[in-house]
């Protein structure tokens, strides 16, 4: 039997651990093949096989595994914060690629949302033999079957391969194949993959319910990754999973991982009403819910389904702004939005992210305004400053077309765009001021607490038992009484 390792390279537990779900759905795709496949997990230094919490390093994985056939998942390039940003792909040379070059044996594979932004440049750089671009079950498992039996495989969609020249050929991240609009995906049962248990303690457990994403934020990299069309999984299959992970840990939160949860707005409600037609008791949590597709309906839904707290990403609440960062709604829908969800007792973190082009002192005083009069104070405002510019977006090209970065040029290493109206100190300053005046407003830099202050949440959720609030809250509070203090400025 051939064997293939499977390596999380992504370490980042801010603000919390996530598992490597994409790997996990490879993993399950590789079941029932001639593949004996293994899964190192770069975050806890574990192997799927081997007794609970006993941590390995590759080098010795290699060692021991000998594995045929290697994958790199490479998630997260940077930490998109632009000062003091993180960069990673220096940490990943370290823990990762090093190790498999000195092994210097098997086919090498790279792949991951990460990888899906710059594939010709990370191949190019770690010199492995093929990447594949966008989702993976499909034409890793081709590409496997093509390799074993001696078929070319320059025209796997999705697969780059690169020469003993150095060339790379092969289809890129934009032809990804998303015609078909059913997503099948094998249940990645991701805690029979890995050891779950320091997962189960920090985080939550992963479901995606779609692929693509249909939207045209300007400087959003999410169609180059998933595609720019929509493949839907059916409610069913969906809550099936679901239970049957709840049934083997009934205290998970199960957090969406879709690119935007509520688009198209009839497919999450359709989640919804099959939860809550099951009866089903459930903890949830989403990312990316846009405010163009935020109805009554659907918040009513998601809180009898069991959400217990959602991420809004409205970017800004200027109309001006809005446009130019090619936006579906307007500042009076987010109005609406932000009643909708205090109506309905949503804990909800937005996230704003300022300095976009065209952003002035006056399109910064409109997104204030916005926070300060509409926003429960209970719920935490997370503000980016700059965008960071990703390949083949229109952000990409107005940085060109102002000369902020130039053509080709490699956006590996972070660029930030911020509107030459305000420039970084001045955005800096007008955001300080803001902050300073609004406890639950946090900016991206400053917004992972400290153990400390962990610690002292965890302790006053238990002497005023308040199991069922979100995390965030209770941080809150505990920064509220900060400010009255003055501690913090
Ligand atoms: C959901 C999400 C989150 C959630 C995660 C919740 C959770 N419990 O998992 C939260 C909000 C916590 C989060 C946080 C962060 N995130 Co995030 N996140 C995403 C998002 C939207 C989806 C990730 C996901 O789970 N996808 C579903 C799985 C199934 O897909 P997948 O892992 O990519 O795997 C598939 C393919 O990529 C491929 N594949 C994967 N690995 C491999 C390996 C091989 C060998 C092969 C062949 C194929 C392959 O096959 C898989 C199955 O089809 C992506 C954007 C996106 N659309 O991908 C951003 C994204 C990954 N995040 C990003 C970033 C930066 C972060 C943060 C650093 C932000 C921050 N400062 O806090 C943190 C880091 C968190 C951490 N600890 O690592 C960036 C990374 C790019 C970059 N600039 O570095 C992305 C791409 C968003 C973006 N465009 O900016 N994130």
């Amino acid at each position: 039997m051939k064997k293939i390792l499977l390596v999380n390279s992504n370490t980042e537990s801010a603000p919390y651990p996530v598992s490597p779900l994409g790997l996990c759905m490879l993993a399950t795709a590789l079941k029932n093949t001639a593949y004996e496949v293994k899964i190192f997990d770069g975050l806890w230094n574990h192997v799927n096989s081997g007794p609970q919490n006993q941590t390995i390093s590759l080098v010795h994985v290699l060692k021991d595994f000998q594995p045929d056939v290697i994958g790199v998942s490479i998630r997260n390039i940077d930490d998109l914060i632009m000062e003091q940003s993180r960069f990673y792909i220096e940490e990943i040379e370290d823990l990762c690629i090093t190790p498999i070059k000195k092994y210097g044996k098997g086919i090498t594979i790279l792949g991951g949302a990460g990888f899906s932004m710059f594939p010709i440049e990370l191949l190019k750089r770690w010199k492995f033999d093929f990447g594949i671009t966008g989702a993976g079950e499909e034409s890793l498992l081709t590409l496997l079957h093509s390799i074993e039996n001696g078929h070319p495989t320059d025209n796997i969609p999705g697969v780059l391969v690169r020469k003993s020249n150095g060339q790379i050929t092969g289809s890129s991240q934009f032809e990804i194949n998303t015609n078909g609009s059913k997503l099948i995906v094998p249940y990645p049962e991701i805690d029979t993959h890995l050891n779950y248990n320091p997962y189960l303690t920090r985080s939550s457990y992963p479901i995606q319910t779609k692929r693509g994403c249909v939207l045209k934020c300007l400087y959003c990299s999410y169609p180059t990754i998933e595609g720019k069309t929509y493949q839907l999984r059916t409610a069913k299959d969906v809550v099936d999973e679901i239970e049957s992970v709840n049934k083997r840990m009934p205290n998970v939160v199960f957090e969406f991982v879709d690119s935007t949860f509520n688009h198209p707005p009839k497919h999450a409600e359709n989640i919804c009403r099959e939860i809550i037609s099951r009866g089903l008791s459930l903890k949830l949590r989403t990312m990316g819910v846009t405010p163009a597709g935020v109805t009554p309906e659907l918040i009513y839904l998601m809180r009898q389904a069991g959400f217990v707290q959602i991420d809004c990403t409205p970017d800004s609440a200027s109309d001006k702004m809005l446009q130019n960062l090619r936006k579906d709604f307007n500042r009076k829908k987010l109005e609406k939005v932000a009643s909708v969800l205090k109506e309905a007792d949503m804990p909800t973190m937005w996230f704003f992210i300022l300095g976009g082009p065209g952003e002035d002192d006056d399109t910064l005083d409109e997104t204030f305004d916005f926070i300060h009069w509409f926003i429960d104070e209970r719920d935490l405002v997370h503000i980016t400053e700059g965008l960071r510019i990703y390949p083949d977006t229109g952000l990409e090209e107005i940085a060109i077309a102002e000369g902020i970065i130039k053509k080709n040029e490699s956006l590996l290493k972070p660029h930030f765009y911020i509107s030459k109206h305000l420039g970084q100190k001045k955005l800096k300053t007008r955001t300080k001021e803001f902050t300073s005046q609004h406890y639950n407003c946090l900016l991206s830099a400053d917004s992972t607490p400290s153990k400390e202050m962990i610690q002292k949440a965890l302790e006053v959720r238990k002497q005023k038992n308040l199991t069922n609030e979100p995390m965030f809250r209770t941080l809150l509070r505990l920064r509220k009484e900060e400010f009255k203090t003055g501690i913090k400025q």
